[in-house]
């Protein structure tokens, strides 16, 4: 039975989900879909997803959504190399740690950014103010120093020596606004080590690849047809502009 997975590589969480999987040598069948053109409202994906957000797998008639679930799945299925998912009582619980703290600071400030230099502005034709993007590079900025000084401090990976799923999620966070324009790095040599240790971990050529589609953002967007976002409006207005 075929392992399907249902990826938009433009999406964070998809990009750590691919990358496992490839990584790991876990064969797939790669269902590329696109949520800018709103695929995760089609019927079809409610039947893989209800929470239609990407990224789910169907694995025979088993369904999964959320990427830390899928990959703990994928983790245990395949046998996976222990430094992804330590079983090592207290490593195993700084990556949870890691990956508890994620999804309410690193994303949602990296995810903003992209937003609201790119994708509000295209969507809408609205620019966002200077004092709105201020404050979002504030709480960026914030986030990335706890991540270096609580979660990093100075070891080569977030549980030492080896990378886990917790650079993984990390890293796939961090990239999402240096593909709207901002350079993360800039000033964060220690920042800049760790996502170099971790791109040769991965290794070089499958890190690109599925940060291709982020890193050219600024070039698609430029192209894209706004009304293709059209279902994006009233998510922005409650999320974003309110
Ligand atoms: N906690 C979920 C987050 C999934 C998620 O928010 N995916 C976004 C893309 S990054 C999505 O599918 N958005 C489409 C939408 O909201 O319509 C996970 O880790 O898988």
């Amino acid at each position: 039975m075929s392992l399907e997975m249902y990826l938009d590589l433009f999406s964070q969480p998809c990009r750590s989900v691919y990358i496992f999987a490839k990584k790991n040598d876990i064969q797939f069948d790669y269902k590329k879909i696109s949520l800018f053109e709103g695929y995760q409202y089609s019927e079809e994906y409610g039947k893989i997803n209800l929470l239609r957000k990407a990224p789910a797998i169907k694995d025979g008639d088993f369904c999964l959504a959320e990427s830390v679930a899928i990959m703990l799945y994928l983790a245990e299925k395949f046998h996976t190399p222990d430094h992804w998912y330590p079983a090592d009582l207290q490593k195993r619980a700084r990556v949870n740690e890691y990956l508890s703290w994620q999804h309410s600071a690193i994303r949602i400030h990296g995810s903003k950014m992209l937003w609201f230099k790119l994708l509000i502005p295209k969507a809408l034709g609205v620019e966002i103010p200077k004092e709105k993007i201020d404050n979002a590079v504030e709480d960026l900025n914030a986030s990335l120093n706890l991540f270096e000084e609580k979660f990093l401090q100075d070891r080569p990976f977030i549980v030492g020596d080896q990378i886990s799923l917790a650079d993984l999620v990390a890293i796939v966070e961090i990239m999402q606004p240096v593909g709207a324009g901002m350079d993360v790095f800039e000033n964060r040599p220690n920042l800049k080590a760790w996502k170099d240790r971790v791109r040769a971990e991965i290794g070089v050529e499958l890190f690109d690849e599925a940060h291709q589609a982020i890193l050219y953002a600024q070039e698609s967007v430029k192209t894209m047809d706004p009304k293709r976002m059209e279902h994006f409006k009233p998510i922005i207005v409650r999320y974003f502009l309110s």
